[in-house]
């Protein structure tokens, strides 16, 4: 394969190539739509991360310190909402897998990059028509929408659904792209068993993405015809059932659980391959343990409701399928240490995110099988335990996956380098603040505390406070990363080609890419991670 050395970088690339705003807003190259996803994604977590910390001050004491139990409903809705349907389902799909997908099939962008383009606007319509209901009747139902409560109140439910359906729509839209990127535009000699791993996690949560995500469409179309119309499909009052919806929810809800957590494995599996100097171990388990995911995927979403009436023997089937899930996710886990065993691991900034992943994500597992269980979900249904498991795979899994991600992208993304040891601060003030914000709350929901309630006793007082210091430290961690990346892109030393000594093809190019990405159409003879 022709490779381009890194003397072209200091020239023409995607970045300078075309100059002005209208030649970001109509681009098509999947590179800069990429960015646009990651300003808008990072503008979000913002919002989202200061609705989370009102909430953790709110809860620093008991009794109500500035939010009425009315505003406490609307804050953590929205910090729901958004951090579910703007940060975490589009944040590494549409940022890093949109910017490396065609980079790491050899190709020149995905498929259809009108259809990009356009996925990027329709998330921005369904993301500010969500955001303007904050200036009319806000939203109070919990992330979730369940009725008949969400029928009842007077709240914006009707414009907040149909953003999310929109959102849905665009998640859709790349889900397409990049499946028929995937079938049709990797490069000579790149087959399927010589993709890199990023490509196989991103190929399963696409057939999510498109295969679940219509669930949710008409689940929310419903709801609208059943506040507008009163069609009695929910409202026990016109002969329909309010549990119905939390079937329907879950339905594609807990497929999306997996469209937010597989591209972070993905990432994950990159890093220990670059970072422990080893080829991964068991490539074709962890290939296929991705689709394994997808797959039983769609057989769970009843644990959500053991607690709702269904019948015991729905309750132990949704509950076994639940634990077989644990299966290939540990497949993942235990080929990543074996990768790890023996390798000549460098404890990079990224590396340590990549590690941070691991434990948390480890945790966050080892809590979904306590909650899979019947018995002891009657106890931990709806309390902080529940509170605490999401936010381990949540903040703790796909946050973590996606900053490591993104400080091992950031020389080929912008052709800088950033103050490692600042970076590894970061990780620090992120990773001990997640721990002492939330493992506290495992404690509470053991011992009772209900989730989504703006008061609480006394008895709660001194973990709620350690959890809300914990919630500060992750902020200043957050707050100290935008930092280094601003402080990266302005002073940071010229990035060469493969700062990190990777393997996959986006290594081969300058830093940053070209427009077109390739000065040669690559021609691969070997793999995976042995491009010659
Ligand atoms: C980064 C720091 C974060 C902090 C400090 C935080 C804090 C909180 C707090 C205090 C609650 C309210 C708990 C209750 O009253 O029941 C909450 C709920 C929630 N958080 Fe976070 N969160 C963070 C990040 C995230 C992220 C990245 C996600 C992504 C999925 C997320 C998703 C949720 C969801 C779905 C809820 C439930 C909302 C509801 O009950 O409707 N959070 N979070
Ligand atoms: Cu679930």
């Amino acid at each position: 394969m022709g490779t381009t050395t890194a003397t072209h970088s200091g020239e023409i690339n995607y970045i300078n190539e075309f100059k002005g705003l209208k030649s970001w807003f109509t681009s098509l190259d999947h590179k800069r739509i990429g960015l646009m996803y990651m300003i808008s994604v990072m503008f979000f977590f913002l919002l989202g991360g200061l609705a989370a910390l009102l909430l953790r001050l709110e809860l620093l004491k008991p009794g109500g310190q500035f939010l009425t139990p009315d505003q406490y409903n609307q804050v953590l809705t929205y910090h729901g909402a958004i951090m579910v349907f703007m940060v975490i389902i589009p944040g590494i799909p549409a940022v890093l897998g949109n910017f490396f997908l065609p980079l790491h099939i050899g190709a020149k962008d995905v498929a259809f990059p009108r259809l990009n383009l356009a996925s990027w606007y329709v998330f921005m319509f369904g993301a500010l028509l969500a955001a303007s209901t904050m200036f009319t009747s806000k939203i109070d139902t919990g992330w979730t929408f369940y009725t008949p409560y969400s029928i009842k109140t007077g709240t914006a439910v009707v414009t907040m659904v149909l953003a999310a359906f929109i959102m849905g729509m665009s998640s859709i839209l790349t889900g397409l792209n990049f499946i028929v990127t995937v079938h049709k535009l990797r490069a000579p000699g790149m087959t399927m068993h010589r993709m890199p791993l990023f490509v196989w996690a991103l190929y399963s949560t696409a057939i999510l993405q498109v295969l679940a995500t219509p669930v949710l469409g008409i689940t929310l179309l419903l709801l609208v015809a059943e506040r507008t119309l009163g069609v009695g499909i929910f409202d026990p009052a016109l002969g329909g059932d309010p549990v119905l919806f939390q079937h329907f929810f879950w339905f594609y809800s807990h497929p999306a659980v997996y469209i937010m957590i597989l591209p972070a494995m993905g990432v994950v599996s990159e890093l220990i391959t670059t970072f422990s100097k080893k080829t991964i171990f068991g490539y074709t388990a962890i290939a296929y343990s991705s689709l394994g995911i997808a797959g039983v995927s769609f057989f769970v979403w009843g644990h959500h409701m053991f607690v709702s009436g269904q019948s015991e023997i729905a309750g132990i089937v949704f509950s076994f399928i639940t634990m077989l899930v644990g299966v290939p996710t540990a497949i993942k886990m235990f080929n990543w240490l074996a990768t790890l065993y023996k390798g000549s691991i460098s404890f990079q900034s990224p590396m340590l995110y990549a590690m941070g992943f691991m434990f948390l994500f480890a945790i966050g597992g080892v809590t979904g099988i306590m909650l899979a269980v019947l018995a002891t979900d009657v106890h931990f249904h709806d309390t902080y335990f529940v509170v605490a498991h999401f936010h381990y795979v949540m903040v703790g899994g796909t946050l973590m996956a996606l900053m490591g991600g993104f400080y091992y992208w950031f020389p080929k993304m912008f052709g800088k380098m950033y103050n490692e040891s600042l970076a590894r601060l970061t990780f620090i003030f992120i990773f001990v603040g997640f721990n002492v914000t939330f493992f506290p709350q495992f404690i509470l929901g053991a011992m009772g505390m209900p989730r989504r309630y703006f008061d609480y006793i006394p008895a709660y007082q001194s973990l709620n406070a350690i959890s809300t210091v914990g919630s500060w430290l992750i902020g200043t961690g957050f707050l100290l990363s935008l930092y280094v990346l601003v402080q990266g892109l302005r002073k940071g030393e010229k990035a060469p080609a493969n700062p990190w000594g990777s393997k996959t093809l986006e290594w081969t190019v300058p830093s940053p890419p070209i427009h077109t990405n390739f000065e040669v159409d690559p021609i691969v003879k070997a793999g995976p991670y042995e491009y010659k």
